[in-house]
């Protein structure tokens, strides 16, 4: 038996194969090929020539004789096994073994491949031609079957028009990996498939487009990435037509407005608007080069290789006509991106040897003050003085520069937050429908991916968690339960371990970490957190300075009184950042419990975002990180597919030609899985349900489709012959 690795035992170390030493001496004989780690730590694939004791002789590939000890070999796959679409295909599930796989496959642009139930999309960094009308059509009409981000979102699709259950795509991977590419991919495929009579569909695939131009930016891991995280929940009707839509959106990334790392860009919208407004906006805005705005120059950053962005601006205005935003809307969101831009330019004067402040009075005042629509003066004493209570009056105390420099920047974080919140409230009304399906909708999350700088603060922190949140619901979902139901149900199974992220998540949740600096061991790595900062991004102030100037200003949209109608209220805005976020989170996991999942892992293959370059050990710590192996593994030797005994009695019953009417679902079940002439380790019966292996769905599937086209023939026939 040339295969050594059976159902396991014990923990799955990384890429450790058991029951491989004793079979050293059968590829020495058979000369099979076999994974040597060099001193370098890099795999090359070689022969076994001889061993002595411990040590083995290798020639390699390129000719090479080296000596290694026998720990540093591993068993390759077969030739034929070679670049397979699914992991769970190879006799031999180490490391090296996957990692060349997927390797093999990335080099003749197979960006996709299946580990078991979870897809792994490589990041190809350059345009390949898989997506479109006609590919679409292929797998919509199962004419492909080759692993896609297409194919995953039809199997979410007709599971949800099957079962009546709602569905989640889940997409997760390091910032730059392209989960949100994948996620424009599959609600294309989603829009295709469900296009009824109206445009909603179109509708839909614009929002995308609008949330990525406020709420994206350059940063250096990735030239478009998301600032925030995204659920959106797409609607079906009965007949599986899109009806609407619901978006949900997570902790924008707000210091970015008027703090940049150098080569980083703020919001492309910005860029956009400054590069591509008409003249009579940009005179009625007082509309400058970006170049001239402190809160963009600062990085030294201003365009984005391959990216024009004044033609990005009429994409941008044309999305926000599709979605119905009138011209008016439209005008006060730019006034108030133009308000932000010039609050950044508003500079201070110190007039007293306390370092008091007062604003230097210039353009940039009265430009900000004018599209706010408020009075130069109050702007002006709202930036630089704070009131305190004296018996019953308020009196105007001058601030400090830092304090006034914070001040200006919290108005301008203010403004574009509520404007980014208030898009989302926008874009709803937009693509909502009357009553939401139950039973009938697609959810696809694509939050901000797991971000490891040199200096990490209190956005690397929520956004690193919130990355451990979902690390903890896939484990959940790929290992825990599958387990913990096999076991209850009686199944006989060999437990397989996987890491648990859950002592992690407990630290996050725990009462504060003391010190100026914290290193956490996340699952995706280890990063090292500056406290600088981190307490006042936490609190989050909210001056009420600018309650007061907001409120009383004629400008429309950002209004503090949103704060009211936001859910939660006062309540909510008196909670700090972080405890918001994490009942958000909390939230979020509950309402994706509730749905059948499906999993999309992107990988990204250099850190450089070159196309064609693929560098191993990122790829490989990515892949041991997210628990690929393991998965593949479970699925291997698991039971994908469950249904109660009377689902399955009641759905595959035609098959059995005599039924007898005495049997219960239990006995009917067992004498379906005879009938059809299951090997006995292709399925398992358990006390409630019933378990099929992986791919055996489908044959009881294509059998049902047979036997329902038949009826129909028959009944045509009948008809024909009474006509
Ligand atoms: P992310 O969403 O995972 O990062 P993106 O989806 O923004 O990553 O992908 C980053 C870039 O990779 C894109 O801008 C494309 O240039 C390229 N790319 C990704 N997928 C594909 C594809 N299928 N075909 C061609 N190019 C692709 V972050 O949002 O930073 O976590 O927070
Ligand atoms: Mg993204």
């Amino acid at each position: 038996n040339e295969k050594v690795n059976g159902p396991i035992a014990g923990s799955v170390t990384r890429g450790k194969e058991s029951g491989w030493d004793d079979n050293i001496g059968y590829f020495i004989k058979k000369r099979l090929s076999v994974w040597c780690r060099l001193p370098n730590g890099k795999w090359d694939l070689g022969k076994i020539e001889e061993t002595l004791g411990d040590e083995a002789t290798i020639s390699l590939l390129s000719g090479t004789v080296v000596k290694v000890s026998t720990a540093e070999l591993l068993p390759a796959n077969p030739d034929i096994l070679e670049g397979v679409d699914d992991l769970m295909q190879l006799s031999y599930l180490n490391e090296p073994s996957v990692l060349h796989n997927i390797k093999h496959r990335y080099a003749q642009d197979l960006i996709y491949s299946k580990a078991g139930p979870v897809l792994i999309a490589v990041n190809p960094f350059k345009e390949i031609p898989i997506y479109g009308n006609e590919i679409l059509t292929s797998y919509k009409q199962k004419a492909k079957d080759s692993p896609h981000v297409y194919a995953i979102a039809d199997a979410a699709y007709n599971e949800m028009m099957r079962d009546e259950k709602n569905q989640s795509i889940i997409l997760s991977g390091e910032s730059g990996a392209g989960k949100t590419e994948t996620a424009k991919y599959v609600m294309q495929y989603l829009a295709a498939l469900g296009c009824g009579n109206d445009s909603m569909g179109y509708e839909i695939l614009q929002t995308n487009f609008i949330l990525q131009a406020f709420g994206n930016a350059k940063t250096s891991r990735n030239n478009n990435s998301s600032r925030f995280g995204k659920l959106i929940e797409i609607h079906f009707t009965a007949s599986g037509k899109i009806h609407g839509a619901k978006i949900q959106t997570f902790l924008l990334e707000k210091s970015r407005v008027v703090q940049l790392a150098n080569d980083e860009r703020s919001y492309h919208i910005f860029y956009q608007l400054c590069a591509g407004a008409p003249s009579t906006l940009r005179d009625r805005l007082n509309l400058r080069m970006a170049s001239e705005y402190k809160y963009l120059n600062q990085s030294e950053c201003l365009v984005v290789d391959g990216v024009d962005d004044g033609m990005e601006f009429h994409k941008l205005v044309d999305a926000l006509d599709v979605v119905q935003i009138c011209k008016e809307d439209q005008e006060q969101a730019f006034a108030m991106l133009a308000a932000v831009l010039w609050l950044g330019n508003i500079s201070f004067q110190v007039i007293d040897n306390e370092n008091h402040v007062e604003v230097f009075t210039n353009e940039a005042v009265e430009n900000a003050a004018r599209l706010i629509n408020c009075r130069a003066q109050d702007l002006m004493l709202a930036l630089s003085t704070h009131k305190i209570q004296a018996g019953n009056d308020f009196i105007a105390k001058k601030l400090t520069m830092q304090k006034a420099i914070d001040r200006r920047d919290a108005l301008a974080k203010f403004i574009y937050t509520r404007l980014f919140e208030w898009l989302v409230v926008q874009i709803n009304k937009s693509v909502k429908v009357g009553e939401l399906s139950t039973g009938r909708s697609i959810s696809i999350l694509d939050i901000y991916g797991f971000e490891s700088f040199k200096n990490n603060s209190f956005e690397q922190f929520c956004i690193n968690y919130a990355n451990e949140r979902l690390q903890q619901h896939f484990n959940r979902h790929l290992f825990k339960l599958e387990q913990e139901e096999y076991e209850e149900d009686g199944i006989d199974w060999t437990k397989v371990d996987f890491e648990d992220n859950q002592e992690c998540l407990n630290l996050f949740e725990k009462k504060p970490l003391g010190g100026r600096a914290f290193g956490v061991c996340h699952y995706a790595g280890e990063v090292a957190y500056d406290t600088n900062g981190f307490l006042e991004k936490n609190r989050d102030p909210m001056h009420s300075e600018f309650i007061h100037l907001l409120s009383s200003s004629g400008c429309q949209l950002p209004k503090p009184a949103s704060l009211s109608c936001q859910s939660g209220g006062l309540e909510s805005s008196m909670q700090s950042v972080a405890t918001k976020f994490k009942s958000q989170l909390f939230k979020l996991m509950h309402q994706l419990e509730k749905t059948t999942p499906h999993f999309i892992r992107c990988i990204k293959p250099n850190a450089k975002q070159f196309p064609g370059l693929y560098e191993d050990d990122l790829v490989s710590q990515q892949l041991q990180c997210c628990g690929v192996l393991e998965v593949v593994r479970i699925s291997r030797y698991g039971y994908p597919t469950r249904m109660t005994h009377q689902e399955f009695a009641g759905r595959y019953g035609f098959l059995l030609k005599e039924t007898n009417l005495s049997w219960d679902p239990l006995s009917m079940s067992v004498a379906i899985l005879k009938k059809i002439n299951f090997l006995p380790d292709m399925y398992e019966v358990g006390c409630t349900k019933v378990y099929l292996r992986m791919g055996q769905i489908e044959r009881l599937e294509e059998q049902r489709k047979q036997f329902l086209l038949d009826i129909v023939e028959v009944q045509k026939y009948f008809r024909g012959g009474q006509a």
